[in-house]
């Protein structure tokens, strides 16, 4: 079942998707034109990914930002949830940045697992707040978590984990289907259009869009991601731009040029403000719902 994806094929040790079964899904888009599976319920066996993980001693980083309001808001939660869903029986670090680390709830974590606090500054604009992830991740790879950590994902923090969420979504690197745009026309999605910014894309060009809520891979290729994204913020701030849809516009526009190993479907970060979906079938972390009136001044 695995002939018309050919990543789903690749080795064991860079794709655990665990016996991929990629026509146990005829209602959706199972693999994408360069050969990435995209993880639907039903495609995949987690406890064989279990497995593989556990066979290669992983260390796995879970990287959120909790700057000002956002910590109180929203950080226990999404810690909590992770405790009883994220890579459960893996070795788990997380890494909260905040300007506040005496704020950071004191957690009760289970064994293997592991909290770390990182002081970051607290941007004026909350375009920065979200943009300055970037860099800070860059650094962060590049130094503890980079050493301590095989595989790493990068999460907002308003959204919490509803289900298991394990090591079927690890690969080299992992991209997050929108869940307001997976079944849009490539010409409507809100990619970067001005041809100026670094994030531009062009028309035609676009394969998905992915959310910047959730993305992940390898401390190798983060560190890649992180950097080419920081560059094009840096080189739009310079010129006196800001992309549409800040550090997510630059994140679509390197998974456009780098493809990204393994896409996951909407499931794995949903928007329960959409509604039942008839192809969702399993969501695993689930979107506060948008405050902005009250969070954005
Ligand atoms: C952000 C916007 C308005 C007011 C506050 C903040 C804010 C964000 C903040 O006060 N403190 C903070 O820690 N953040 C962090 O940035 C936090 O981790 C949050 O989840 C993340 C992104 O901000 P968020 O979640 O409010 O933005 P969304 O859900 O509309 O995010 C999408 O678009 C963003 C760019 O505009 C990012 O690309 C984000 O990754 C996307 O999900
Ligand atoms: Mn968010």
């Amino acid at each position: 079942p695995m002939g018309t994806c050919p990543m789903a094929k690749m080795s064991l040790r860079d794709n655990f998707t665990g016996l991929l079964n990629l026509w146990a899904r005829p209602d959706v888009l199972t693999c994408t034109s360069w050969g990435a599976p995209i993880l639907w319920d039903g495609t995949f066996d987690p406890d064989v990914a279990q497995q593989e993980a556990i066979q290669q001693n992983l260390t796995i980083g879970l990287t959120v930002f909790a700057v000002g309001r956002y910590l109180e808001k929203y950080l226990a939660r999404f810690l909590e949830t992770a405790e009883q869903h994220f890579m459960v029986g893996q070795r788990v670090v997380y890494y909260v940045f905040t300007e506040r680390p005496a704020a950071v709830p004191r957690l009760l974590l289970g064994p293997n697992r592991h909290l770390r606090v990182e002081r970051v500054l607290r941007e004026r604009r909350w375009q920065d707040v979200s943009m300055e992830r970037m860099r800070t991740l860059h650094a962060a790879l590049g130094g503890r978590l980079g050493r301590e950590a095989r595989f790493v994902f990068c999460m907002d923090v308003d959204q919490h984990f509803s289900s298991a969420f394990g090591p079927e979504a690890l690969a080299e690197s992992v991209a997050q289907l929108h869940a307001w745009h997976y079944h849009w026309p490539q010409r409507l999605l809100p990619y970067e259009r001005d041809a100026r910014s670094a994030a531009a894309l062009a028309p035609g060009e676009g394969d998905f869009y992915y959310h910047a809520a959730l993305f992940g891979g390898s401390v190798e290729a983060l560190r890649e991601l992180t950097a080419h994204c920081t560059q094009g913020q840096q080189r739009d701030r310079t010129r006196g731009l800001e992309a549409r849809w800040h550090d997510e516009s630059h994140l679509n526009k390197y998974f456009w040029l780098y493809k990204p190993a393994k896409v996951l479907s909407p499931e794995f970060c949903w928007s329960p403000e959409i509604g039942p979906r008839a192809e969702i079938r399993h969501p695993r972390v689930l979107w506060a719902p948008k405050e902005y009136a009250l969070v954005r001044d």
